[in-house]
C-alpha cells in the first residue's frame, strides 16, 4: 500500500467533549459502517463503556476515504477522555502523525483538554483544533475558538467547528485531515518494525497486538520477535480494524492494524514492545514508560481454593488493560492474594466490576489506599501499599506521603466556594489566573490521599459540574496519619482496615461504621460494628439479629435467583470454604466490599 496516501491520526479531548460521537459521523460518512449498523460511539463496544457512556480503551479503526481523485487511508485512534486512563492517549499519540483536539462549544477549555494537548505537544504530532457540538443551543462557538486560538496562539480562523450530531463540519474536517496531517514518513529499511501500542486477549487466538507498523512488511505465517520480551511467534493473522478484525494479506509501513500471536502466557506481549522478523532482528522502537499506579487495593479470594483461579484472572484482565499491575501479597488473616496497582479510582472501580462480571469471583477487596514510605523505630525504612499491614502507631518514627499538584479550571463565581473546600482538603492554593472570559484556573499542592477522598465527585457537586481537574504526582511530605480498624463482631477485618489523617479519625470512623450498618447483612445474631483508632474506640453501632421470616428468604447476597450460581456456591463450601466461615462468625459479602470500596468514606 502506497504510504503517501495513509493518514494516520487520533481525537483527543476532555471527557465527553464528543470524541466517540464524532467519530461516528466519520465512519458513516466514510462508508465504512453501513448506516443501519450504525448506533451511538459505535466504538464503544465494552459493556462496561456502553452502560456507563464513558470511553475506557482506545479503539483504532480504518476508513477509507475519495478525496480530489484520491483514495486515502484515514486511520482513527478515539482515546477515552477520563483523567484514569490518559495512558491510553499516551499510547495513542505514539502510533500516529496528528491529532484533533475537540473542544466541546458549551463547555470551553478544561483541565484535561490541557492535559492531552501537553502530551500531543511532546509526541511532536500535527495538532487540528476543532470545536464540536456546534449544533447545540448551548454553544459559544466564537468565544470556544478564541479560547482555543489563544491557547495555541494561532488565528480563530484556523479552528475548525464540527456538530456529531447534524454531521455538519465533518467532511470539512476530513479534507483539513488529509491536507495538515502528514502522511507517514518514506521508510527505505526493509526489516519489519512495528510498535506495539495496545493489545487484547482472546481465549481461542491467545494475545492480540495492535501495532503501527514503521518500517517493512508483515505477512500471515511471519516468524516474528518480541524484541524487548526475547520472545519468538509466528503472526497466526494479520489485518486491520474495521473496527472489527477483519484478516487482510499483509500490513506495510505506515499502516496501523493487528497480528494474532498464538500466546496464551501472561507476561510475554507488553506495551512499547517492537516486533521484528526473527531473522532480520533491528533496533527497538522507543516504548512507553510504566504508568506509575496511584491507588492500590488488595485483592484476595474469599476461598484460598481459589488462589490460582484470581491468579490467572488477573493475568487475563492485564492482557487487556497494560495499565493494572499486580503483585502477590500474603497477610495472616486474609491469606494469599494479590496487591493491585491502579490510575485513579475509576480505573479500580472498573477493574473490580470486570472481575465479578468475567470471572465470577467472591473476592475480598481491601479498602483502596495510597503508598505511604514509612520509618520504624527498629531503624527500618517501610513502603505499605495495604492498609491492613500499615504499623500501629507505637512502631513508627515518622510517615511521609505523595502530594499532587493539581490545576482546576473553574467558573470564576465558584472561587468562593471552593477555596473553603479546597483547605478542607489540606491544600495549598498557588497561583489563581484568568482563563477566557468568566473562568480561572487554580492551582493547587495536596495530598493524593485527600485527592483519593472523594474529591472529585464534591468538587463537581459544589461547581454545579461545571470545574474540572487534572493533577500530577508531585513530592514526598510529612503525613500525620493512623490506622483505622474495623471490628466487626469483636474481631478485626483487616479488609476495611484504612489510613486516615488523624484529625479526621473520629468522623471517618463513625462514617465507616454508620456506611457498614446499612450495608452489612443482618446475621443470625446482634453484632456490633466499631471504629478503632488512636487506641480508642472510636465509633460504634450495633447491627440486630435477623426475623425468622426474613431468614426464609435467605440472606445469600451472592444467591438470588441464579441456579447455576447457587450450584457453585455449593460446591465451593463442600471444598472446605464453610470451614473459613467458621472461623469467622460473620460472613460479609463480596458486595459489601465493593460498595465499601467506591465511595470511600462519603
Ligand atoms: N448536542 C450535541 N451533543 C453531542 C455531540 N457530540 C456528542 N454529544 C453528546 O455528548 C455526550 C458525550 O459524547 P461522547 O461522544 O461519548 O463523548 P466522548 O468525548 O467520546 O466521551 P469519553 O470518551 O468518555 O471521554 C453524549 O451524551 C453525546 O450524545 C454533538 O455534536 N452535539
Ligand atoms: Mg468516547
Amino acid at each position: 500500500m502506497d504510504f503517501k496516501s495513509i493518514r494516520n491520526f487520533s481525537i483527543i479531548a476532555h471527557i465527553d467533549h464528543g470524541k466517540s460521537t464524532l467519530a461516528d459521523r466519520m465512519l458513516e460518512r466514510t462508508g465504512t459502517i453501513e448506516k443501519r449498523k450504525m448506533r451511538d460511539q459505535v466504538l464503544d463496544s465494552m459493556e462496561l463503556e456502553r452502560e456507563r457512556g464513558i470511553t475506557i480503551k482506545m479503539q483504532p479503526v480504518r476508513m477509507e476515504y475519495l478525496s480530489g481523485g484520491t483514495n486515502y487511508t484515514l486511520n482513527l485512534i478515539d482515546t477515552p477522555g477520563h483523567i484514569d486512563f490518559s495512558y491510553e492517549v499516551s499510547r495513542a499519540l505514539k502510533a500516529v502523525e496528528g491529532s484533533i483536539l475537540l473542544v466541546d462549544a458549551t463547555q470551553g477549555v478544561q483541565a484535561q483538554t490541557l492535559t492531552t494537548l501537553t502530551m500531543a505537544q511532546h509526541a511532536g504530532i500535527v495538532i487540528i483544533p476543532v470545536v464540536s457540538k456546534i449544533d447545540s443551543p448551548l454553544a459559544r462557538t466564537d468565544e470556544v475558538k478564541l479560547e482555543i486560538a489563544e491557547l495555541l496562539h494561532i488565528s480563530p480562523d484556523t479552528v475548525l467547528g464540527v456538530s456529531g450530531k447534524t454531521g455538519e463540519g465533518v467532511e470539512t474536517l476530513l479534507e483539513a485531515i488529509i491536507e495538515r496531517v502528514p502522511p507517514p514518513a518514506a521508510s527505505t529499511e526493509q526489516g519489519l518494525r512495528a510498535l506495539v501500542f495496545d493489545f487484547k486477549y482472546s481465549n481461542h487466538e491467545g494475545v492480540i497486538v495492535y501495532v503501527r507498523i514503521f518500517d517493512g512488511a508483515v505477512a500471515k505465517n511471519s516468524d516474528l520477535v518480541f524484541r524487548v520480551a526475547d520472545q519468538k511467534f509466528i503472526a497466526l493473522e494479520v489485518g486491520t480494524f474495521s473496527p472489527a478484525e477483519t484478516p487482510r494479506a499483509q500490513l506495510t509501513s505506515g499502516e496501523i492494524g493487528y497480528i494474532v500471536t498464538g500466546i496464551k502466557k501472561p507476561g510475554i506481549a507488553s506495551v512499547g514492545d517492537t516486533i521484528t522478523e526473527f531473522k532480520h532482528a533491528r533496533e527497538v522502537l522507543p516504548g512507553y514508560m510504566q504508568p506509575r499506579p496511584v491507588v492500590w487495593a488488595s485483592i484476595y479470594p474469599e476461598s484460598q481454593d481459589d488462589f490460582p483461579l484470581l491468579k490467572t484472572a488477573l493475568g487475563k484482565l492485564r492482557l487487556s488493560d497494560s495499565a493494572f499491575s499486580f503483585e502477590e501479597e500474603s497477610s495472616g488473616a486474609l491469606g494469599r492474594g494479590f496487591r493491585s496497582g491502579f490510575l485513579g479510582m475509576l480505573h479500580l472501580e472498573i477493574i473490580t466490576e470486570r472481575l465479578k462480571r468475567e470471572f465470577d469471583l467472591d473476592l475480598v477487596i481491601t479498602t483502596p489506599s495510597i503508598t505511604y514510605m514509612v520509618k520504624l523505630k527498629n531503624n527500618k525504612n517501610l513502603t505499605v501499599y495495604s492498609p491492613h499491614l500499615f504499623p500501629n502507631d507505637g512502631e513508627l518514627v515518622s510517615v511521609e506521603e505523595p502530594w499532587v499538584t493539581v490545576t482546576i479550571i473553574t467558573p470564576v463565581r465558584y472561587l468562593g466556594v471552593l477555596m473553603p473546600f479546597l483547605y478542607d482538603h489540606e491544600a495549598e492554593v498557588g497561583e489563581t489566573e484568568n482563563f477566557g472570559d468568566s473562568r480561572s484556573s487554580v492551582q493547587v499542592k495536596m495530598p493524593l490521599r485527600e485527592l483519593m477522598r472523594g474529591f472529585f465527585d464534591d468538587l463537581k457537586s459544589i461547581t454545579s459540574g461545571y470545574a474540572s481537574i487534572s493533577y500530577d504526582i508531585a513530592e514526598l511530605r510529612h503525613a500525620d496519619v493512623t490506622r483505622l480498624d474495623i471490628h466487626i463482631g469483636g474481631e478485626l477485618v483487616p479488609a476495611f482496615t484504612r489510613i486516615i489523617s488523624k484529625r479526621r479519625a473520629l468522623v471517618e470512623a463513625e462514617a465507616a461504621t454508620t456506611k457498614l450498618k446499612d450495608i452489612l447483612p443482618r446475621q443470625q445474631f446482634e453484632m456490633k460494628v466499631q471504629g478503632i483508632a488512636l487506641g480508642r474506640i472510636l465509633s460504634s453501632e450495633t447491627i440486630k439479629a435477623f426475623r425468622k421470616d426474613v431468614l426464609m428468604h435467605g440472606s445469600k447476597v451472592v444467591g438470588g435467583g441464579d441456579v447455576s450460581r447457587k450450584k457453585k456456591l455449593l460446591e465451593k463450601q463442600k471444598r472446605g470454604k464453610a470451614k473459613m466461615r467458621e472461623n469467622s462468625k460473620v460472613h460479609i459479602p463480596h458486595s459489601v466490599f465493593l460498595k465499601m470500596m467506591k465511595t470511600g468514606d462519603n
